[in-house]
This record gives structure tokens, C-alpha cells and sequence, in this order.
């Protein structure tokens, strides 16, 4: 039997209408675009705009905001279309079994573990940081960093405690059930959305039009010296000029990160094929827009060469506290709302990856462990309490400088298969009611593949080799197990 065997379209929507396995159905349009918000504002915004505008972009950064949401956008809509014809749980996953066959269904199954689970484990990372500069640094160094990590007076890194603790509590809310981590994930988007606009508000009044000169960076821009001595040359190719604004459109694409997480609850959404686009396409619309007005005012507020010295995740803290005098309150402010938003990202993230896992489970290409549920939340309880090991082990053990990366090159080869099958699918059954097209086909697939790949094209050649040997250990698994247990195989 053909390694691109296609799963049939009836009998996946026949899967999502079977009651004795599908999840419950709570979630409506709106509490799609809080999952949405929810996943996609975090590290991303809060760490990176910093980190792309100080080494590469400049203060257009905001033009690399608008490149990467270029990209997302392309991509969106092609997960809309199919989030709508296809309701099933599994996202990409699920499109790719109906599209482009068995084989590369596991390989985009497989590579969105290092989006949600690698996403999970970063951002969980980088929430034990905040909560360090929250508390003053009063955590001893070596209960929250890695074994890998060593500080600036030789202490060794143990066990980074405080991101295997968020990690624990997001399961538990997670297995205790879909509306309830729902309420959860609405509360803290809104505290979260809110700490955005009152940054911009307040920031717009203490922009300095002189930092916005030189716009783009120019090729001669002097070096900066960082506290410890590091130097930062503005020199090399992407560090400068429209390049440096593409380098800094990588960078940033991790904030966009999580749209496609809201494709992921499909089967628990009342009415998928209204919602699907309503939710996919409604949060990354209110995150451009909020991207691109808060780091208009971050370059604004502070000369982007600062980022280089104290960029990366205190940037925001430390430009109002710099820049905005009598605002120092709001910078506290700021670092516990970054705290909580956080969180919904790794809720998010986690939640998309078990429910991947369980489609991936109930076509026995993973063990059934996967898609057992809970007798009464009904919620992948099992599935959960495996990934929390994995993800601990990753956060609690791994810098966050190796898995960061590696989140977007996941993000980015699912999003190109998927641009991909919606052409596919066109042609192999137009006749397939779409309750949202994705308009202008081919063009719109064939533009979000390209950007897509010229972002993968970008990242640095260390985080394309362990990509590409993930992928490896996938089909030899594929290979080995879930070949041989499809039950699309064994019918
Ligand atoms: N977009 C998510 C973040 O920025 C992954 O944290």
C-alpha cells in the first residue's frame, strides 16, 4: 500500500460526528479569538521586538511585524479553509491525512511537536525569567536555569524549578476541562491585551522622533558594546538595511506563533465553519495591529542600539524605566502581566499538542494511550500527563536559546505543507462543500509558501541540522511503528 495513502473526507467528518469519541463541543467565536490572542501575544512580543530591533532591524521593526504577519496571513488563510471544510481535531495534521497522504500527515504531525510541545517548553523558559526579575533576582541561579547554563561567577545551572511549575499547573487546568481552561485563557487575555494598549498610550506621549533616524539601520551604523563586552557589528548583511529588516522579520515571526493552535479545537467548537475563520483570522488581525503599534512606540520611546545592552526580556521594563519617568509602577505592572500572558501561550500550546496527539492516537499512528479520555472531563487526561514529562524535561533541563528556533522551523514546515494541501485539495475534490475559500488559489498558497520558506531559509544553519534530524527520528518511528498499526492501513 502506497506510503501516501489518503484518508477519505467522509470518513473523517464521519469521525468528528461520532459522539462516543468526540470531545465536547463548547467553544464559540468568540473564545476562538481569545484561544487565538491568548496563544500568539508572549515571548515573541515581549522578548524578541527588542532583540530584532537592537541587532538587525532597527526601528523598522515594525516593517519586519508587517513581513512575518504577511506570511501568517498567507498561511491563515489556507488553515481557515480547511479548518472550516475539515472540523476535526489534529489541525494541520488532519489536512495533510486527507490531502497529501499517510506519510507527510506523520511528517507534519511529528514537526508540530516542536511547535507546541518546544513552544510549550520555551515560553516556559522564559516565564521563570520574569518571574525572576519579578521577585529581584531572588531565586538561587541554580534552581532556575538549566544544567547547561553557567553565571557570570560560575554557578551551574541544576533544574530550572520555576518552569516546571507552570508547566504543572497548565496541565491540571487543561485536564480538568476545555471551558474551563477556556474562562481561564479569556480572563488573562484580556489582562494581557490591556497592559499592550496602556503601554502604547502612555509610551506614545514620551516618543522621541529622533530614534526613528536612521529608519533602517545603514551599513556603516557604529558597533555597540554590550555591558559584558560583547560586541555587536552592524556590518554583516542581515544586520543592516532591508535585510536586516528581513532578519528581523524572523526574529519576530515567533510572536505570531499560535493562530493556528485555534485550528486545533475544531471538534469542540459549536459551529466550526463560521468560527474557524472568525477566530483564525480575527486574532492574528488584532496581533498585527498591536504588534505594530507597540513597537512603533518600544523604538520610539528608546534609541534601538539600548536593546543591544539591555534588550532581550527586561526591554519593555527597562525602556519605561528609563524613558517614562513617574511610570516606574507600570513597569512592575507590565512584568506581572507578562507573567499571566504568558501562561495562555503555554496553555495554548499545550492544549494544541495533545489534541494533535489524539487524532494521531485514533488513527493508531501513535499509541492509544493518547486519545484515552478522561471518564468524566472528557479531556486526553493521559496524553496531557506524558507531554508534561517531556515538555518538563525539555524546559527544566534545555536553554532556551535550543529550542526557540526550533519552534519556528516547525511552525514554518507545517505552515508550507498546509499551503501546499489546500492546492491539492482543489484539484483532487473540488466538489467538496467550503463553507470559507481561501481567495485567489494558487496565488495566495504559492505566496505563503515562498515567505514561508524564505523565513525557514533564514534561520541559522544549526536549528535547520537538528530540524532536519527530528525529522529523521520521526520516520523511523513512522517506519517502524505507525506503519504498521494505521488502522486507515489495517481496515
Ligand atoms: N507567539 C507565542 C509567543 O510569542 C509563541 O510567545
Amino acid at each position: 500500500m502506497s506510503l501516501f495513502i489518503k484518508k477519505p473526507l467522509s470518513q473523517l467528518l464521519e469521525q468528528a460526528a461520532d459522539s462516543g469519541k468526540a470531545l465536547k463541543r463548547t467553544l464559540g467565536a468568540g473564545n476562538l479569538v481569545a484561544l487565538g490572542v491568548g496563544a500568539i501575544i508572549g515571548a515573541g512580543l515581549f522578548v524578541r521586538t527588542a532583540a530584532a530591533a537592537g541587532g538587525a532591524a532597527g526601528p523598522a521593526v515594525v516593517i519586519s511585524f508587517v513581513i512575518a504577519a504577511v506570511g501568517c496571513a498567507f498561511a491563515g488563510l489556507c488553515y481557515a479553509e480547511f479548518a472550516s471544510m475539515i472540523p476535526v481535531a489534529g489541525s494541520a495534521y488532519t489536512y495533510a491525512y486527507a490531502t497529501l497522504g499517510e506519510i507527510v500527515a506523520w511528517a507534519i504531525g511529528w514537526s508540530l511537536v516542536l511547535e507546541y510541545a518546544l513552544g510549550a517548553a520555551t515560553v516556559a523558559i522564559s516565564w521563570s525569567q520574569y518571574l525572576n526579575n519579578l521577585m529581584g533576582g531572588s531565586i538561587p541561579y541554580e534552581w532556575c536555569h538549566s544544567p547547561m547554563e553557567m553565571s557570570a561567577n560560575g554557578v551551574h545551572g541544576i533544574i530550572n524549578a520555576p518552569a516546571l511549575v507552570i508547566l504543572s499547573i497548565i496541565t491540571l487546568i487543561l485536564i480538568k476541562g476545555t471551558q474551563e481552561s477556556a474562562i481561564v485563557n479569556a480572563i488573562i487575555v484580556v489582562i494581557k491585551v490591556s497592559i499592550v494598549l496602556v503601554f502604547i498610550a502612555l509610551g506614545w506621549k514620551f516618543i522621541n522622533p529622533t530614534n526613528y533616524v536612521p529608519f533602517i539601520i545603514p551599513p556603516d551604523a557604529p558597533n555597540v558594546v554590550a555591558p559584558n563586552g560583547e560586541v555587536h557589528s552592524y556590518a554583516p548583511l542581515f544586520n543592516h538595511g532591508w535585510t536586516g529588516v528581513m532578519h528581523g522579520a524572523a526574529i519576530v515571526f515567533f510572536a505570531f506563533i499560535g493562530f493556528d493552535a485555534v485550528s486545533t479545537a475544531a471538534q469542540e467548537t459549536k459551529n466550526p465553519k463560521r468560527d474557524m475563520p472568525i477566530g483564525i483570522l480575527g486574532s492574528l488581525a488584532i496581533c498585527t495591529i498591536l504588534y505594530v503599534l507597540f513597537s512603533h512606540v518600544l523604538t520610539g520611546v528608546a534609541p534601538y542600539t539600548d536593546f543591544i545592552k539591555e534588550g532581550k526580556e527586561a526591554s519593555v521594563a527597562y525602556a519605561i524605566t528609563t524613558y517614562m519617568p513617574g511610570y516606574g509602577w507600570l513597569a512592575t505592572l507590565v512584568s506581572a502581566a507578562i507573567l499571566a500572558g504568558f501562561s495562555t501561550v503555554i496553555l495554548a500550546m499545550l492544549y494544541g499538542q495533545s489534541r494533535v496527539f489524539f487524532s494521531m492516537s485514533n488513527d493508531r499512528l501513535l499509541p492509544k494511550i493518547f486519545s484515552d479520555l478522561h471518564s468524566s472531563f472528557r479531556t486526553p487526561y493521559k496524553s496531557n500527563l506524558i507531554l508534561l514529562v517531556f515538555t518538563g524535561a525539555i524546559a527544566g533541563f534545555v536553554p532556551e536559546s535550543l529550542t526557540g528556533n526550533l519552534t519556528s522551523i516547525g511552525t514554518l514546515f507545517a505552515f508550507v505543507l498546509v499551503c501546499i494541501g489546500i492546492w491539492v485539495m482543489r484539484k483532487t475534490d473540488p466538489q467538496v462543500h467550503r463553507p470559507f475559500r481561501t481567495p485567489l488559489v494558487p496565488l495566495v498558497p504559492i505566496l505563503g509558501v515562498l515567505v514561508c520558506t524564505a523565513l525557514i531559509v533564514s534561520l541559522d544553519t544549526m536549528t535547520q541540522v537538528v530540524a532536519f534530524i527530528w525529522l529523521l527520528l520521526g520516520l523511523v518511528i513512522y517506519f517502524t511503528y505507525s506503519k504498521k498499526n494505521s488502522s486507515l492501513r489495517n481496515e
